[in-house]
């Protein structure tokens, strides 16, 4: 079991001016920033990122989004990381997602859902290796 797992507060989140909220209750629950950056993705960048979803309906919509404004990606540590962190954000949906949950309190629909959290130590290793840099960690 790892203590990483990787997050992008998204261009929704970010728009509206919830990244300080967000980071505070990720800290609050006891995640430690090793490494973190704003910036932007390209649409060959969010496809990239997002390729396992290819096949799905939404993807070209998902790579839209994702490219549409500046995001904060960042990789947490903590114990039981992957999974601790997939209960903090919520569903997918926030109209599914529970009282408390980041998505709950953030997140407007299934497609602009304010949070990523990676869903195995498998990918969250991939996707923190897509953004970050060996010199770039803490
Ligand atoms: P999660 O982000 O909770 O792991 P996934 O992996 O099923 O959810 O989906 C990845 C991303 O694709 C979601 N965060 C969301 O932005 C988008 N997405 C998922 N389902 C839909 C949908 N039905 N319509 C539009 N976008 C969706």
């Amino acid at each position: 079991m790892s203590n990483r797992t990787f997050t992008m507060i998204k261009p929704d989140a970010t728009a509206k001016g919830y990244t300080g909220a967000i980071l505070d209750q990720v800290i609050k629950a006891g995640f430690t920033v090793k490494a973190m950056k704003w910036t932007k993705l390209t649409k060959a960048q969010a496809g990239e990122f997002y390729e396992v979803h290819k096949e799905r309906p939404f993807y070209g919509e998902l790579v839209e989004f994702m490219s549409s404004g500046p995001i904060v990606a960042a990789i947490l540590e903590k114990d039981n990381a992957v999974s601790d962190f997939r209960k903090l954000i919520g569903a997918t949906n926030p109209a599914q997602a529970e009282e408390g949950t980041i998505r709950k309190k953030f997140a407007a629909s299934v497609g602009e859902n304010a949070v990523h959290g990676s869903d195995s130590d498998e990918n969250a290793a991939i996707e923190g290796d897509f953004f970050f840099s060996r010199l770039e960690r803490f």
